[in-house]
């Protein structure tokens, strides 16, 4: 089957035609016959070679340029080892079809490269077995989430009006995007789960299948979010308590009958006892009980329950200065290591908070050695310019997959797969902006290769998307998305203190708009000081959730890594920082910093306007108004803020309102 082609529309400039001319003006071969997978790489070669006018053909023998040598279709090997004597062929192996279309997506990404000299041979095995994307998308449009909760590029890519949007050439599209990304399992609805999504489970598995049939011919597993209180909503029953017989079999019934439809089907998402959302609390039951009920209803099928550890206290009073959200998920599944099931996979966030633009890494995940661990990451921006802003993550993001939270082992080595919140919708470009693209090719890469080089993942991307591309294009999509992390830290929440947005849609400043809410999320700032005091010492314990070596960092003001200082401690305005400035003049020129930053961005981007599709050019140059109106607004309310509590002038005399 030839590849798919996105619907009229849809900006084809992801995967373009021309990403494929090395591979389609050559001679293949497909040696070995397998299943869907390989027919899947069969008809993108044989698509290429009728743009291209190079050839491809079954079976062995015959002079040619690579080979595409596959044992059989079955099994979930992955890998694909790549080799090349001087004068060719190329020559790419693999035990199935799962290695031999991500050999393909790497040949596009070695380009004539992989057509050139001599290659040893290399196995490429992707580090994580686990590469999923969770989509929030609901299936109704939520009065206050609208379609995709926490979504910045339309509606939903699966639903629309209360129903399946019924467009598999959309979703096949889609399909070949991730699998080139590298990512291998999708969960097609939102973890909040309402009263339609709930029936997605049952009466409406249909739909489900029918997502899941597009997404099988590109190797993706597709997984289902689920209310914990399915037997009560659906089933009739009077309880959902975990351990009740008859609830159990009510799900074991139910997950036999998903797998009557989809056979590969990978298993539940579930958000529990969290932000309103059912779960075993309610029992007087624990986390593992909960998921392991799940766990053995999958089990049989060789399914997997994703539970979520974003579990904390969304009703605190303000008041209260011993509650931390920040120790909510340790406090409440690090006792549980070891009481998990084997198919049961603990989903983490990366930080202890709610994917703020600098958080420290989860304790939690260094917390369980004996559980199964997910992290996952926001590569939808909630908190980081909803798609309106350039802010490109791959530095954050392989930070915290470097970071070794006992001294020796990175993130990255400690778990078992990456979840990212897709950020993806119906919009023309699929991210609504269209450099948020960058964001999902990097997350799916860094899935595959925790350690890789983000920037390296960056330039992929950006080759990819611009084939051909002459050096000033390339250098200059590099120069505005690498750094643009940063520059958005620099304008928005100081030091690591996190949140300061505007309650419930979470864009643009509103430095005391969760100060006094039941959130649990405070900065605590006064007339002297700022930041909330985890210490073991005098704080909430926070940083004694941490191994003794980063324990001990954190702990003291003096050692604690400035960018997280205002996290772990409530200092003084005059404080001076291990940087050399006051915690009050870095706040200053920071916000001053990250604003000519984005001008200066805003600057790059119409100098490469002759260089770039118009349509594409106009949409970013025009985000780029809203990210420097928008930073401006940020630097003005939080610089206003700190001085008018501080009185503490700039010490360059630059205007605070
Ligand atoms: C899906 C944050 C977001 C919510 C989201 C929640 C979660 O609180 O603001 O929209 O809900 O995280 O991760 O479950």
């Amino acid at each position: 089957m030839p590849p798919p082609v996105p619907p009229d529309g849809i900006d084809p400039a992801w995967l373009p035609p021309a990403a494929f001319r090395p591979l389609g003006s050559r001679r293949t071969l497909i040696r070995g016959r397998g299943g869907p997978l390989v027919e899947t790489v069969y008809g993108e070669v044989a698509e290429a070679c009728a743009r291209f006018g190079g050839s491809v053909g079954w079976g062995g023998g015959a002079a040619c340029d690579l080979v595409l040598d596959v044992a059989g279709e079955a099994g979930d090997d992955e890998s694909f080892t790549l080799v090349r004597d001087a004068d060719g062929p190329t020559t790419v192996t693999a035990s199935g079809g799962r290695g031999l279309l991500h050999g393909l997506f790497h040949l596009l990404r070695l380009g004539e490269g992989a057509f050139r000299g001599r290659w040893e041979p290399e196995v490429h095995r992707p580090a994580l077995p686990l590469r999923m994307l969770d989509h929030w998308d609901n299936v109704d449009v939520h009065p206050v989430m609208g379609q995709v909760e926490r979504g910045y590029a339309g509606g939903s890519i699966f639903w629309v009006d209360g129903r399946a949007r019924h467009e598999p050439q959309r979703v096949r599209a889609y399909a070949r995007l991730l699998a080139a990304c590298g990512i291998n399992a999708v969960a097609v609805n939102n973890v909040n789960v309402h009263e339609t999504e709930a029936r997605l489970l049952t009466d409406r598995i249909g739909e489900v299948a029918a997502l899941a049939a597009q997404f099988r011919a590109y190797g993706i597993r597709t997984h289902l979010s689920v209310t914990f209180a399915a037997p009560i909503v659906l089933g009739g029953l009077a309880t959902a308590d975990p351990l009740d017989a008859e609830v159990r079999e009510w799900w074991g019934e139910a997950t036999r009958r998903v797998y009557d439809v989809i056979p590969d089907f990978g298993g539940y998402v579930v958000k529990a006892d969290s932000e309103g959302q059912p779960g075993p609390f309610a029992y007087g039951r624990s986390h593992a009980d909960g998921a392991n009920m799940l766990a053995a209803a999958l089990a049989p099928h060789g399914g997997t329950v994703h539970w979520r550890a974003f579990v904390y206290d969304h009703r605190q009073d303000w008041r209260d200065r011993s509650t931390d959200r920040a120790r909510a998920a340790y406090d409440h599944f690090a006792p549980l290591d070891g009481e998990f099931a084997a198919n049961a996979v603990l989903q983490v966030k990366h930080g202890p908070m709610d994917f703020q633009v600098r958080e420290p890494v989860s304790p939690v995940i260094g917390a369980l050695p004996r559980t199964r661990l997910a992290v996952e990451l926001q590569v939808t921006q909630e908190y980081t310019g909803q798609q309106r802003h350039v802010c490109w993550l791959g530095q954050m993001w392989s930070e915290v997959l470097r970071f070794r939270l006992d001294g020796e082992t990175p993130v990255g080595q400690l778990a078992d797969g990456l979840v990212g919140v897709s950020n993806v919708g119906d919009d023309p470009y699929w991210t609504g902006h269209p450099l948020a693209q960058a964001n999902l090719y990097t997350f799916g890469r860094l899935a595959w290769d925790p350690g890789a080089d983000p920037r390296r993942v960056l330039d992929e991307w950006i080759a990819l998307t611009h084939p051909g591309a002459p050096d000033a294009l390339v250098s200059g999509l590099h120069a505005v998305l690498d750094g643009s992390w940063r520059s958005y830290e620099k304008y928005t929440a100081p030091l690591g203190v996190g949140f300061m947005v505007q309650p419930g849609h979470h864009y643009g400043p509103s430095v005391d708009g969760y100060e006094y809410s039941p959130w649990g999320t405070y900065h605590f700032a006064d007339r002297d000081g700022v930041g909330v005091d985890r210490t073991a010492a005098t704080g909430t314990g926070y940083a004694a959730q941490y191994a003794k070596v980063w324990a001990d960092v954190y702990e003291s003001a003096a050692s604690c890594p400035d960018e997280l200082v205002l996290f772990f401690h409530h200092l003084p305005y005059g404080h001076l920082l291990r940087g050399g400035s006051t915690v009050i003049q870095h706040i200053y020129d920071t916000h001053f910093d990250g604003v000519a930053e984005v001008t200066a961005a805003r600057d790059t981007w119409a100098s490469l306007r002759d260089l770039v599709e118009p349509s594409r050019h106009a949409r970013v140059a025009e985000l780029y108004e809203e990210q420097l109106r928008s930073a401006r607004e940020w630097r003005d309310q939080v610089n206003s803020y700190f001085f008018r509590k501080s009185g503490v002038p700039d010490a360059h005399g630059r205007r605070i309102h």
